[in-house]
């Protein structure tokens, strides 16, 4: 029986019923619905806000918290297919499943009061309230901990000022996720978009993730009431505990990208004569076919691994670096490698190579730089902090 060129180990044996249905699901909704529209949306740098309803129907946002709040209650490995199928389509959708999931969800869940996530999840699960997250600043987003931003006490409330870059969402948020440091260390505080102070500026002439919004937040004597902050978590691993989740889900997103390069490449490969022959008979392209295969195959075993290790609760923050670099790493050059098969025809974005691979740019240095995940994983095996 032939294998199928984007799943050569049968990785979707070691799915569940339920994986595979949402697997399916979401694929299904990427190619009805984002695939038609999304070359425009990048050409027109236009987040296509019109999906996130379609998005909350299908239980894509927060999916993996629990039902209690509105959310589905899927696994980890369920949650990755989402970002795999989700990104098959583009970054910028992923980018916005991923933020609102992992970055604004989860820390309400997991560091939030139960009032807080009575008042915030079930709303943000049903796409009716957008979250962001603030915690990369201009002098530096690698290295969190010289944080300017900071948060005083003043009676009940607290008094924010700082600035963020390179915010997800930014603009079409309703709330912000931002952290300050105070007195007591780093906390994390809900900023809701009608406070007095607070404000977005839309980044433009972006060459990457143009279907997604980016922006600056401006934190001018913004009052913050106590209800607001975050309790239980002090400390820069609020916020990297935050980035744990959401580089999980980024591991396998570039997976999604990667096939659908592979795909354009493929078919354009067979069916472009030159020379009296496809150019896919020629031995030169046959080896850049196969590499891509045996990366995405790579990729996708690593996945599949690392998401059971999540859950399992074995999962380690340093097994995320290694697959979000090799993952990321995996997809820019394939997309790159599949831009040049289709020659000429590779530089429009009426096929994706292009796109994918200016989107990933972003992919490989959001969530910590290529670098910064190599020096995690050097951290690890030599007990060294370069950094
Ligand atoms: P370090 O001393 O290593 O750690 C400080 C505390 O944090 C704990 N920790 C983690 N906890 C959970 N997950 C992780 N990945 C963690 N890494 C560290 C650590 O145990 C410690 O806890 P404690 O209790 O001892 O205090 O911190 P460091 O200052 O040496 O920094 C290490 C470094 C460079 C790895 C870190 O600063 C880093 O990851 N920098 C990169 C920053 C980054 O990734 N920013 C991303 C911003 S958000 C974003 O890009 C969203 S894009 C989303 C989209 O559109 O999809
Ligand atoms: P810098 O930290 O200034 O890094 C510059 C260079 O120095 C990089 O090549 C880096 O690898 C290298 N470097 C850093 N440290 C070392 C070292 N010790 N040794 C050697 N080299 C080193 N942030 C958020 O908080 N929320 C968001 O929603 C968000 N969304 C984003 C969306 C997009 C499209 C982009 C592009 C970024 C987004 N970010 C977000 C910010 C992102 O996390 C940062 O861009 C990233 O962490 C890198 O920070 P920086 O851009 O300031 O680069």
């Amino acid at each position: 029986m032939a294998l199928h060129p984007y799943d050569l180990y049968d990785v979707r044996s070691l799915l569940s019923e339920e994986e595979l249905a949402v697997q399916d699901t979401v694929a299904r909704f990427t190619d009805e619905r984002v695939l038609p529209i999304i070359g425009d949306c990048f050409d027109e740098g236009r987040f296509p806000s019109e999906l996130i309803p379609e998005m909350a129907e299908l239980g894509l946002l927060g999916s993996s918290l629990p039902e209690e709040y509105g959310c589905a209650g899927l696994n980890a490995v369920s949650y990755g297919l989402i970002c795999q199928e989700l990104e098959r389509g583009d970054s910028g959708i992923r980018s916005f499943a991923s933020v609102q999931s992992s970055l604004c969800m989860y820390p309400i869940f997991a560091y939030g009061t139960e009032d807080q996530r009575k008042r915030w999840l079930p709303d943000m699960a049903a796409g009716k309230v957008i979250g962001c997250f603030g915690l990369t600043e201009p002098q530096g987003g690698s290295d969190p901990a010289n944080m300017k931003t900071n948060a005083r006490k003043d009676g009940a409330d607290w008094i924010l000022n700082g600035a963020k870059m390179w915010i997800t969402n930014g603009n079409v948020a309703d709330i912000a996720i931002v952290w300050a440091q105070t007195d007591d260390g780093i906390q994390g505080f809900i900023v809701e978009k009608g406070f007095s102070g607070f404000s977005a500026q839309e980044i433009k002439h972006k060459m990457s993730l143009r279907a997604s919004v980016t922006s600056a937040l401006y934190l001018d004597d913004v009052r913050v009431p106590e209800e607001n902050r975050l309790p239980n978590v002090k400390g820069l691993k609020g916020p990297l505990g935050c980035l744990t989740q959401a580089r999980y889900g980024i591991t396998w997103g570039p997976i999604g990208a990667a096939i659908a390069c592979l795909d354009e490449a493929l078919n354009y490969s067979k069916e472009r004569i030159l020379f009296g022959k496809p150019v896919a008979s020629t031995q030169a392209v046959q080896l850049k076919l196969a590499d891509m295969a045996r990366r995405i195959t790579s990729a996708q075993l690593l996945c599949v691994q690392l998401g059971r290790l999540k859950d399992a609760g074995k999962m380690q923050p340093t097994q995320v670096s290694l697959a979000k670099w090799n993952n990321c790493r995996m997809a820019i050059d394939i997309a790159r490698e599949a831009r040049d098969i289709l020659g000429g025809a590779g530089i429009t974005t009426e096929h994706c190579p292009i796109r994918h691979a200016l989107n990933l740019e972003s992919v490989i240095t959001y969530e910590g730089t290529e670098t910064v995940h190599q020096l995690v994983v050097g951290r690890e095996l030599t007990g060294i902090n370069a950094f």
